[in-house]
């Protein structure tokens, strides 16, 4: 085990860099296919998305927003959105001047799960043979700066993992959130029996995902899901303030301790103490750490450089 820590200490080179484009082509109840969609994008300055809107939020531009854009299907989830959820994902990851990314979808649904009727026809071959569900699927989990989701209506199925893999989870006072695939005959796919008994505990969980019943934003609150409730129309406002709070840190060290918190899930306790401790030490190795410490010492603000 103390091999998986170092290696994961070794990876930290990787903390800044951009991750690499996954080219895969994608279909989507009929809708343009994301490649192209994303050679698009690199022909004109303006992004050419079909499922999602990004924007930069904030004072000085520094949050990343992405909202899930299909309204006629609740935002369900498919391959040619989640394609473009990872690429706008990526860019705002190897964005300098990008501190924090929030992840929203509209007022009735964050995403009603993924999309039933492509999943509908689906044999075993085709899911275990075309690796369903996998790579974009898994892209929030995978981001570098932290994520904020912010939930307003139904947070269902792929819909509660996504909002899951993200860091912090706000929630409109309407948001409902539940794990209804046992209710047309298949499991969570996406981290809903993992991710979610971390996050309530075990026998929640299991209530959650075995009678597929919903939960409301303020039962998410008290049981640990979500971090706080707010009015809906104040909810993105909200989540945009706390990415910008996040954003005036220095960006090393806050993928640092994002990267930290993470592996509190993968490893045991001695080496979970372990990496933090050696990631503690590494932060001396910064400019940022020195200017945290002087600006304190000489009563003024910090000026980090992300160095
Ligand atoms: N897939 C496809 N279409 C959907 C979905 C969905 N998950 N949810 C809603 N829609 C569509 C409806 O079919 C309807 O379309 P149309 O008008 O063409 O019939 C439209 O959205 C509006 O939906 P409703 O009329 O049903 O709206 P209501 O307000 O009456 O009900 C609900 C809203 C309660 C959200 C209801 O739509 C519902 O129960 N949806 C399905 C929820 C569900 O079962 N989700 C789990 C799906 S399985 C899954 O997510 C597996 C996870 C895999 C991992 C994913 C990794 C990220």
């Amino acid at each position: 085990m103390a091999g998986v820590a170092r290696l994961r200490l070794l990876q930290l080179s990787t903390v800044l860099r951009p991750s690499l484009l996954a080219a895969h082509n994608v279909r989507c109840h009929g809708a343009a296919s994301a490649v192209t969609a994303r050679v698009k994008r690199h022909m004109c300055s303006a992004p050419a998305y079909k499922h999602i809107l990004i924007e930069k939020k904030g004072e000085v531009g520094n949050v990343g927003l992405i909202t899930l854009n299909r309204p006629k299907a609740l935002n369900a989830l498919c391959d040619a959105l989640m394609q473009e959820v990872q690429q706008a994902l990526e860019d705002f990851d190897s964005d300098p001047s990008i501190g924090a990314i929030v992840l929203t979808g509209s007022e009735k649904a964050f995403a009603a799960g993924a999309d039933i009727k492509d999943m509908q026809n689906k044999g075993f071959i085709d899911c275990f043979g075309g690796n369903f569900l996998s790579t974009s699927w898994d892209s929030v989990s995978k981001v570098k700066k932290p994520t904020i989701a912010a939930v307003n209506g139904y947070a269902l199925g792929g819909g509660c993992e996504v909002a899951m893999m993200c860091d912090i989870i706000l929630a409109g006072e309407k948001a409902k959130f539940g794990q209804p695939e046992i209710i047309i005959g298949t499991i969570p796919g996406a981290g809903g029996t993992q991710r979610l008994v971390k996050a309530i505990g075990k026998s929640r969980a299991m209530q959650m995902c075995l009678t597929g019943d919903m939960i409301t934003a303020q039962q998410a609150n008290a049981w640990g899901l979500v971090s706080s409730v707010h009015p809906p129309d104040q909810l993105l406002d909200e989540a945009i303030r706390l990415g910008e709070k996040i954003s005036q840190h220095s960006k090393v060290i806050v993928a640092m301790c994002k990267e930290s918190v993470n592996n509190s899930f993968e490893l045991p306790l001695s080496e979970g103490l372990h990496f933090e401790k050696r990631l503690f030490h590494c932060t001396f190795a910064t400019k940022d750490r020195r200017e945290g410490m002087t600006a304190f010492v000489e009563k003024r603000k910090p000026n980090f450089t992300d160095s």
